[in-house]
């Protein structure tokens, strides 16, 4: 036996028998509270916060990413990140933009048939059953770019990016309806709704266009049906945030704006700037929407087609009692439903209030026909003291709300003071104040859009960091806060840096509602979630020339890639299909060719195809990118690019001179593998391992190695017989390899069963 093979023989044994001795540390609380100048209060913050190894969170949070355009998932409450999700942005960590399946999410999102490969995420939302979260899917909007993008939450892949054909910018995007039947998205800055129209600044009232899309959800199908949606054409007004009427209100959605002014700045021409003339007036106007009526409406032929995109005309809305306005005050940025439906709570940045709306007085109002004005579009116009219930002195610059799991309990976000309000809609009572650091944009509790909030925990979006990290250079990471809301009073537990993008909203779910998988069906496409056309099995790998098209149909299991050379001709089209035929949790491999800019991730189940141009001769070594197995950094292989007409000058490879002492030398190895692998499956078979669907997976990989070496040993002992014995050891070391993968995966079970509590089973 040579060192290395010892080594690796003793590693099994001593991981499969061996017992560690962990030294403690001798520390009291005490000792450490002292030497780390923690408080009474700290210690308390931390023990709320603190989530022991191998311990999980209560809740997930789902975070826009910001200029990112991705999503960041982390824990609660002990804020962990967990994930970045790719959606609007490559991100060579999940493949995304580096195969072929990602690509042509990301294509999706090509506007003006040009790519564009970021995105500005501002608020997620996840799917709904009854007004719950069921925590199926999740959507996020792209405020830069207009799109909204679908992500299934069975594995956290974005499935579909959906383009708006008629917007240049939005924002008040993504909310769901209470079954989700649609994604709600509007606009922001007006502009014309045809595609590529150029019409002046002065003609901005007439012109320039806002609106708010219907985006048709397909549960089943689990995509967005663009030829299902459709919009609404809204006045130039800059329409903000929105939010699905519930319960009472639902059928309803609520769309608020700022610059109702319609005020065209140009400082460069003399003008006074757009901040003077988007602020200039008391009011902006709160988009009253049945968007129910306008989905029949439209079923029923009566919308437009812009950009072949089905548009109610304003006209439409208005002859149809579609759409209402009611004044709210200046420059809003929530519009925010409470969890009863019944009201909407609004506040405007410069002032100190937050309004609350009675959709029931609002309704009120449309039935009896008091409107006391109308827009200059002709838009009714409700007052807005026979819309609103109360207003409530919250503070500087308050912005979003968000609710608790007690009646009548909202939290406000307050930007100019960096506060949190603590207050009560239904009496009007402020109850409690909470600084934060600094500068709060939007808040979320738990569950907190939904019918059913669950209390608990609210954590602070914050603006700015300023000083509150270790310092990495002028741009500084974001500060998520987390509070305690249980008690009476808010109590601050947590500052957690977020080093991506600027995070505007974020929605957190029960972590028991989330289900994903941890492997895909052999062959998956998992952006198409249909069997993909490029899987192949075990034994079914091949290669496939068409013209100067070369097709590899190849597979990944530990540790090694089929096939191990790919010839390729200077000029050919190589794609690689890859399917990674594990079971095992968390047995993902990555696949990268050097300098072809290609990457991929491929979980068990999946397969994805790369594709590329060999458009320059050489030797590019590909390999797999995640530390998958002991021999991982051998799963390698190489792409040979021949120049045209290549003949070659030599062939046979270099051989090492194995003797056949090597070979029984190799041979014993396989032979005491066998003693630890046998009781280490002895072990898994005395108990009650088919109860537990993780080690029955690692089970039939191990398996599956174990049956390959059959094949192996028989090459192995053709070649002895032959006294070839550089192919006899060869064989045999691939023997033991197959054992090995075995082994390390029988291994991991016996842990897994050991630390799940397995028991003994009667045989
Ligand atoms: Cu207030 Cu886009 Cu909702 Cu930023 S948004 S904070
Ligand atoms: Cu597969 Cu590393």
């Amino acid at each position: 036996m040579n060192k290395t093979s010892k080594r690796a023989l003793g590693l099994l044994l001593a991981a499969g028998f061996g017992w560690g001795a962990a030294a403690s540390a001798a520390d009291t609380l005490q000792d450490v509270m002292q030497a780390r100048g923690l408080s009474q209060q700290d210690v308390l913050a931390a023990a709320k916060t603190y989530v022991p190894t191998g311990g999980r969170d209560e809740f997930v949070a789902f975070s826009s990413g910001g200029q990112s355009g991705q999503i960041i998932v982390y824990g609660i409450p002990s804020m962990r990140i967990l994930k970045y999700l790719a959606v609007f942005t490559p991100e060579p960590w999940q493949g995304y933009g580096f195969d072929e399946s990602s690509r042509k999410i990301l294509d999706e999102g090509k506007i003006d048939g040009k790519s564009i490969a970021w995105g500005d995420t501002h608020h997620p939302a996840i799917s709904e059953t009854d007004g719950k979260y069921d925590g199926q899917f999740l959507f996020i909007n792209d405020k830069a770019n207009p799109r909204v993008a679908v992500i299934d939450l069975r594995d956290f892949e974005t499935k579909q990016i959906v383009v708006n054909p008629i917007y240049k910018s939005e924002h008040g995007g993504t909310f769901v309806t209470p079954n989700t039947d649609y994604v709600i998205e509007a606009a922001q800055y007006a502009a014309p709704l045809e595609s590529k129209k150029f019409y002046p600044l002065e003609q901005f009232n007439e012109k320039y266009r806002g609106g708010v899309t219907y985006w048709k959800f397909n549960r089943a199908e689990g995509r967005i049906d663009p030829a299902q949606s459709f919009s609404i054409e809204l006045p130039p007004y800059s329409q903000d945030l929105s939010d699905a009427g519930k319960g009472p209100s639902d059928g309803w959605s609520f769309t608020n704006s700022f610059c109702a002014e319609r005020y065209v700045g140009g400082i460069e021409k003399g003008r006074p700037p757009y901040e003077a003339g988007c602020s200039a007036k008391d009011t902006d106007y709160l988009h009253v929407i049945n968007w129910k009526h306008a989905a029949e409406l439209v079923a029923a032929g009566k919308a437009v087609k812009i950009n072949g995109h089905n548009v109610l005309s304003l006209e439409t809305a208005i002859k149809e009692g579609v759409l209402f306005l009611v004044p709210e005050s200046k420059s809003p940025h929530g519009a925010d439903v409470t969890p009863d439906g019944r009201f909407i709570i609004v506040s405007g940045k410069l002032d100190t209030h937050a309004t609350v709306f009675s959709f029931e007085k609002i309704q009120a109002a449309i039935r009896a026909k008091k409107f006391e004005s109308k827009d200059p579009y002709g838009v009714p116009v409700i007052a807005m003291a026979d819309a609103m219930e109360r207003q409530v002195q919250i503070g500087l610059g308050p912005l979003h709300t968000q609710f608790d799991s007690k009646p009548c309990i909202a939290y406000t976000s307050v930007y100019v003071d960096s506060q949190v309000a603590k207050w009560n809609y239904c009496d009007g009572k402020v109850l409690d104040k909470l600084s934060v650091q600094y500068n709060i944009g939007h808040l979320m509790t738990m569950e907190g859009d939904s019918e059913t909030p669950k209390g608990h925990y609210l954590v602070a979006l914050n603006k700015l960091a300023i000083d509150r990290f270790t310092p990495v250079g002028p741009l500084h990471p974001q500060n998520h806060q987390l509070i305690d809301i249980s008690g009476d009073k808010m109590q601050l537990l947590y500052d957690m840096p977020l080093p991506l993008g600027e995070p505007h909203y974020a929605v957190a779910i029960e972590a028991k509602k989330l289900k994903p998988g941890v492997r895909y069906k052999v062959g998956t496409d998992s952006r198409t979630d249909k069997p993909h056309p490029g899987a192949v099995r075990a034994g079914e790998e091949k290669v496939v020339r068409k013209g100067n098209k070369l097709e590899v149909y190849g597979t990944l299991i530990r540790s090694h890639i089929t096939p191990e050379t790919i010839e390729a001709q200077v000029g050919d089209e190589v794609t690689i299909y890859l399917t990674n035929l594990e079971r095992a949790e968390d047995e993902t491999h990555g696949f990268a060719v050097s300098t072809f800019n290609v990457h991929a991730s491929i979980e068990p189940g999946k397969t994805v195809a790369v594709k590329f141009k060999a458009d320059k001769e050489g030797v590019y070594p590909y390999y797999c990118t995640e530390f998958c197995s002991a021999l991982h950094l051998e799963m390698q292989g190489y792409l040979l690019v021949k120049p045209k007409g290549w003949q070659p000058v030599k062939a046979t490879m270099a051989t090492q001179g194995y003797t056949e002492n090597d070979y029984r030398a190799t041979v014993k190895k396989v032979a005491d593998t066998q003693a630890v692998i046998d009781s280490v499956v002895g072990y898994i078979t005395s108990v009650n391992y088919k109860d537990y669907p993780d080690v029955v997976s690692m089970v039939e990989d191990a398996t599956d190695q174990l049956g390959k070496m059959k094949d192996a040993k028989a090459k192995a002992e053709a070649a002895a017989g032959k006294k070839d014995w550089e192919q006899a050891n060869l064989w045999s070391e691939q023997v033991f390899q197959y054992q090995v993968k075995a082994a390390d995966l029988g291994l991991r079970a016996k842990t897994y069963l050991e630390q799940h509590g397995a028991h003994k089973v009667a045989k």
